[in-house]
């Protein structure tokens, strides 16, 4: 089964095709596509929001798809940057821009600094509509490590690892992420239902 996955993030493809990889589930990205169509993410939650992309995404294609919205929360800074954490530093910031400006708020605030990373993944074909939710907990550090990765991976240790996600290979961080365990349950959910 073709499964379009709605997202613009060129990370989180590969991370998605390769947990889908040897599955009976070919998964198209918007690249792939040639389609860089950007929904407005507009919810309160990355449940919501998740959703409003697998939605977008349908309507256009009328075709099978998933979508992930996923984010940091930071204890101490009461959950921020959460469902706003691609533009936390702003519209059009980089994920460096983002990564300073965190490092600039947890720099008065005792360590350690704890954080999750959380990812929703939905499938959406018109009809059914399937989620699933994964987590990674670690610590945000004051300093940015590593070239792997996306996002906030320079700055996040994930508990247990002294290293961040950043100096991670690809298969380690894609053993334990957020992203790797919703999508892990969801592609469960996919082959119980036999879709
Ligand atoms: P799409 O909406 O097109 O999927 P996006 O990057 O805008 O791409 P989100 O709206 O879900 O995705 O925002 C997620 C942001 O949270 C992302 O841009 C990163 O800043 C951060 N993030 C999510 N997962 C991450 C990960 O695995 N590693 C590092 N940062 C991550």
């Amino acid at each position: 089964m073709k499964i379009i996955f709605a997202t613009q993030n060129r990370g989180k493809v590969q991370e998605v095709k390769a947990i889908f990889d040897g599955s009976q589930f070919e998964i198209i990205s918007l690249y792939d596509l040639g389609n860089n169509m950007d929904v407005e993410e507009t919810g309160a939650t990355f449940s919501e929001n998740a959703f409003l992309k697998a939605k977008a995404v349908y309507d256009h294609y009328k075709e099978p798809v998933l979508a992930d919205d996923s984010g940091l929360m930071i204890e101490q800074l009461d959950g921020r940057p959460g469902v706003i954490s691609a533009r936390y530093a702003g519209e059009n910031c980089t994920y460096e821009d983002n990564n300073l400006k965190v490092i600039e708020e947890l720099l008065e605030l005792p360590e350690p600094h704890k954080a999750k990373f959380v990812s929703t993944a939905i499938f959406y074909d018109g009809k059914n509509t399937f989620e699933a939710a994964g987590e990674l907990h670690g610590i945000i550090i004051k300093e940015q490590r590593g070239t792997n990765g996306f996002g906030y991976d320079p700055v996040f240790i994930p508990d247990g690892y002294e290293k961040t996600i950043s100096e991670l290979d690809f298969e380690e961080k894609n053993k334990i992420s957020h992203r790797a365990k919703s999508f892990e349950k969801l592609k469960e959910i996919l082959t119980q239902k036999n879709l």
